[in-house]
């Protein structure tokens, strides 16, 4: 598929047929095409944007599930844990880990790939890292984009790991429907310097290592710091622990993420939540596409000479931004 567009020039039809094919594909479960429809999305390839358009409608049916916590939290253990759980219950799953720590050797990319190797016969799911360097246009939208194309392969639950460090982290579990933040024990004050973005997006509080000594004062410092802010909808995130390690406490994390998707549902909240969130990814991709725009008919190099104009104030740059944002919007219909 892939390699036939290579080195042809394609008519609107056929390219549209392909991308219908492919889609199809992707629909029935083909792993190689689900694949490559990954890597195509993640690399923003020039039929990303096709292949998204053919499998948006038929996203939107999977829940997703976000991991974030600090490094070596046991968050791919449980992961793996929670995977086992749903497989049972037969449910079908996509994984998406991403780890801006350790992009290339060692740490949690290769621990996750060799411990998730277990799954690796069965097809019901089906586990991708996320490349965190050179992705264009966001790591948050290349997660979110997999996500839709797992969610459009009949996926039933998609769960994401991420390393709650950052804004770029915040911003990619956002996109769940169910955020979970792990913490451990021994953290002592550390709760509350964990960022505050971090801790407000908490669906769920999960304790693990929780056979380690500690897991109560870490409990009492969630519980202290809840006691603090109340949520816009009321929830108060429990707290599970859990020994990820030993698979202890799955069974009530599962049940916990059950109880929070009744109360969900009975308050009819996920929608809102769908529209909240869709409302910033609609502004960053309006963002992007006006950027690149705009960087087309800016041409190589001309960002600097203007700058160096305006440094040298040859020119204002007020009226240099006017003057582009003009002629980025005049050619949209070229
Ligand atoms: N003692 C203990 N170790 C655990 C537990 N859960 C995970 N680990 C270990 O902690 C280490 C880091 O786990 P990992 O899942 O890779 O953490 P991540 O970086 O958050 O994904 C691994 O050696 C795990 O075996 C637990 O509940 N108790
Ligand atoms: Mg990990």
């Amino acid at each position: 598929m892939g390699s036939q567009l290579r080195g042809r020039c394609f008519t609107l039809k056929s390219l549209k047929d392909h991308v219908q094919t492919w889609m199809e594909r992707v629909r029935s479960g083909d792993a190689r095409a689900l694949a490559r429809a990954i890597s195509t999305v993640e690399n923003r390839a020039p039929e990303s944007a096709n292949l998204l358009k053919a499998l948006f409608p038929h996203s939107g049916q999977a829940r997703i599930l976000g991991l974030t916590g600090p490094p070596g939290a046991g968050k791919s253990t449980l992961v793996d844990q929670l995977a086992r759980h749903y497989r049972r219950a037969g449910q079908t799953l996509g994984i998406i880990a991403v780890d801006p720590t350790s992009p290339y050797t060692g740490g949690a990319i290769l621990g996750d790939r060799i411990r998730m190797l277990d799954h690796h016969a069965d097809p019901g799911i089906y586990i991708r890292s996320m490349a965190t360097r050179g992705s264009l246009g966001g790591l948050a939208r290349s997660t979110a984009d997999v996500a839709t194309v797992l969610d459009a392969s009949g996926r039933n639950l998609i769960l994401i790991e991420t390393v709650g460090v950052g804004q770029d982290e915040v911003d990619i579990v956002r996109l769940a429907d169910i955020t979970m933040v792990i913490l451990v024990p021994g953290m002592g004050d550390d709760v509350q310097t964990l960022k505050a973005g971090i801790m407000e997006i908490a669906d769920i509080f999960v304790i693990n290592k929780s056979d380690r000594e500690g897991a109560e004062r870490v409990e009492r410092e969630i519980r202290a710091m809840q006691s603090l802010a109340t949520r816009h909808d009321n929830w108060t995130p429990p707290i599970v622990k859990t020994v990820a390690s030993e698979g202890k406490g799955v069974e009530d994390l599962a049940a916990a993420i059950a109880d929070y998707e009744g109360y969900l549902q009975k308050e009819n909240l996920v929608l809102q939540r769908n529209i909240q969130n869709w409302r910033e990814r609609l502004l960053e991709m309006l963002r992007d596409a006006m950027l690149e725009r705009a960087r087309t008919q800016l041409g190589d190099g001309q960002v600097e000479q203007y700058a160096a104009e305006v440094a040298q104030h040859k020119r204002d740059p007020y009226t240099l931004v006017e003057e582009i944002v003009r002629k980025a919007g005049s050619d949209v219909y070229d």
